[in-house]
């Protein structure tokens, strides 16, 4: 006999309520947002099956950074914020430095972090993973937001979006404590609590006379310069940009990864020129570019002693103006309206640089690149940096959409330097902070977010960083091609301890390890190569089987310098050189 006060079956009742889970899965999909990086685990486990279970594709990792990377780079490719989840205290702060690194490189990701209860939080009493962790946040990215209540999931969700991607884009942190994902509401009312973000990243149109100030310094340059930064890369007006540098027949320079906005092999790329062209400029217009260390700070020996240049500066943040020297003619707007502005403001009829000076770089620019092929051409044994990378820069030649992920120190500034870009935002790098650790992360959200093959050049102590992730290449059958550049440590092998002690030098590693077998233990494709052939053929196997693969390219552990190209920031090295 039935007895009526019984809880009812699963009976309409139950299905007109949701819950916080639901809500933030439903808020995040109103939204397009479709993919969530993170590693499951107390409180938002249930999150990730349930994420996955409505169709949201959940990509576990194995540490949070490197969710957090691959997050952020995410945000980068697709001007969408990237979703990082984890758990609290610890995943939180594995996260953070992804979260940090997000918001100084302006890419727009959301790092989601379960908390504990704020009650117990407050009071210190001690919780399960106990931290506070929206304080710790907040100075590490653009805004966060903690929700407590279910019915404000989709303002919470609403915020964190539109702060991620308007204006500079940057990180954004959202507190979810363990309550509030099984808080229950009625269906209909969790429903219309949602909001779908209308026109997130709204249009800057710059003002006509910053417009119009920018054009005619340009036009009385004798030696223009146009520097394109990631910032550029970011806004997706590649048509427009293309069509700008074009118009004017100014000499540009590409920032790392602003390279293949415009192909590398450009006419008007002036990177084989890179010091003369610094030096030498009168007018020097940036396109979402900074001038923070990367540029000497826009002043110095890099900028030529003789001083006086103009720079021009289109960038979204104005606050951004002046940050390190003056800024004559400052253009605040996004990078797509205030390109279109300069291009519409150009007229028919835009003078084109002199010849004096385009010549010059012409001539200088020739020269370099004969030498440099030169050096590609030599074929030492060991493999140097130069002759391995000749190998990568004739597969990207070849793979033109394939992406292309870079970290290390040699390993990095090399492959910039050789390594040819043809298409926009197919160099993901160590960005603004130069940090080690983005590899895998960026190899995996590039490999998801494209489905083009993806080339991960990696220094061995690089790799390290994140090197587990290999797994999950393997897990989700990526197509990802890592090569590392082994030269047996951090900058090289060649330190001794100088007393004599059995403890390896602090920047040395063990010797001729076999990173190509970390990837069979997972069943990818490892490949031990030790010249140029062996290292072609594995590259263009792994392209074109799309399986995932790790090539461990043996280089001569004495071949790099300290710091590579930054040697002179690290004043120790720079005198010993
Ligand atoms: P790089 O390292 O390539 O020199 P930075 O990261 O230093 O580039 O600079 C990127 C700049 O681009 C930042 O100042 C940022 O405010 C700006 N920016 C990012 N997105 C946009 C956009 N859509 N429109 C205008 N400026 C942008
Ligand atoms: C998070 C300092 C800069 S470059 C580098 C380190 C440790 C590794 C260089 O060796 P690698 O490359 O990768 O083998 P190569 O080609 O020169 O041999 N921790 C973080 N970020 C940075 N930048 C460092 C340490 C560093």
């Amino acid at each position: 006999m039935g007895n009526m006060n019984e809880a009812p079956a699963a009976t309409e009742n139950e299905s007109a309520t949701t819950d916080g889970f639901h809500l933030v899965i439903d808020a995040l999909k109103l939204n397009g947002i479709t993919t969530i990086y993170g590693l499951p685990g107390i409180p938002i486990t249930d999150l990730t099956r349930k994420a996955q279970a409505a169709g949201m594709r959940v990509i576990s990792f194995r540490h949070e950074q490197n969710a957090g990377n691959a997050a952020a780079i995410a945000g980068f490719i697709t001007q969408k914020p990237g979703i990082c989840l984890t758990v609290s205290a610890p995943g939180f702060l594995n996260g953070l430095t992804a979260l940090a690194n997000a918001t100084t490189n302006c890419f727009p990701m959301i790092l989601i972090s379960g908390s504990s209860e704020r009650e117990i939080v407050d009071l210190q009493q001690g919780d399960y993973e106990e931290m506070d962790q929206l304080a710790i946040a907040k100075p590490l990215c653009k805004a966060a937001f903690r929700v407590l209540h279910a019915q404000d999931i989709g303002v919470g969700v609403a915020r964190a979006i539109r702060s991620a991607v308007s204006g500079r884009p940057g990180g954004v942190y959202l507190d979810l404590p363990a309550k509030l994902f099984g808080q229950a509401m009625d269906a209909i009312a969790g429903k219309n609590s949602l909001i779908k973000v209308v026109d997130p990243a709204p249009r800057q149109i710059p003002a006509p006379d910053s417009v119009k100030r920018a054009l005619d310094l340009l036009k009385g340059a004798k030696r223009p310069l146009i520097l394109l930064g990631k910032g550029a890369a970011y806004a997706q007006a590649d048509a427009d940009i293309k069509a700008l540098v074009e118009k004017s027949g100014i000499p540009y320079l590409p920032m790392s990864m602003a390279k293949g906005l415009l192909p590398d092999t450009h006419p008007q790329s002036a990177a084989a020129a890179r010091s003369y062209v610094l030096a030498e400029a009168d007018v020097v217009m940036l396109v979402g570019a900074r001038l923070n260390w990367l540029l000497s700070h826009g002043k110095g020996k890099t900028w030529g002693a003789a001083g006086g240049k103009q720079f021009i500066q289109i960038d979204i943040s104005p606050t951004e103006i002046d940050s390190n020297v003056a800024i004559a003619a400052p253009v605040i707007g996004d990078i797509g309206s205030c390109v279109a502005a300069l291009l519409e403001g150009m007229g028919a009829s835009f003078p084109k640089p002199p010849a004096e000076w385009t010549g010059a770089i012409g001539e200088r620019r020739d020269k370099n690149l004969s030498k440099m092929a030169e050096t590609l051409t030599k074929d030492p044994s060991p493999m140097n940096f130069h002759s391995a990378l000749n190998v990568v820069r004739d597969i990207v030649k070849a793979n033109p959409d394939a992406m292309l992920v870079n970290e290390g120190a040699n390993a990095l500034d090399f492959t910039r330097s050789i390594v040819d870009m043809y298409k926009p935002r197919k160099r993901l790098d160590v960005g603004t902070w130069g940090i080690m650790g983005i590899g895998m992360g960026f190899a995996v959200a590039a490999a998801i977010e494209t489905n083009l093959p993806v080339i991960a050049i990696e220094g061995d102590s690089a790799f390290g960083f994140s090197g587990m992730e290999v797994e999950t290449i393997c897990r989700y059958n990526l197509p990802v091609c890592v090569v590392i550049f082994n030269n047996n440590g951090v900058y090289g092998g060649k330190d001794v301890n100088p007393t004599g002690h059995a403890d390896a030098a602090p920047t040395v590693f063990v010797k001729g390890a076999r990173y190509d077998k970390l990837i069979e233990a997972f069943g990818g494709v490892g490949v031990h190569a030790t010249n140029p052939a062996e290292l072609r053929k594995a590259m263009e196997e792994a392209i074109r089987s799309r399986k995932p693969t790790l090539i461990n390219a043996v280089i001569d552990e004495g071949a790099g310098t300290e710091s590579g190209r930054i040697t002179s920031l690290n004043p120790q090295a720079a005198k010993k050189k």
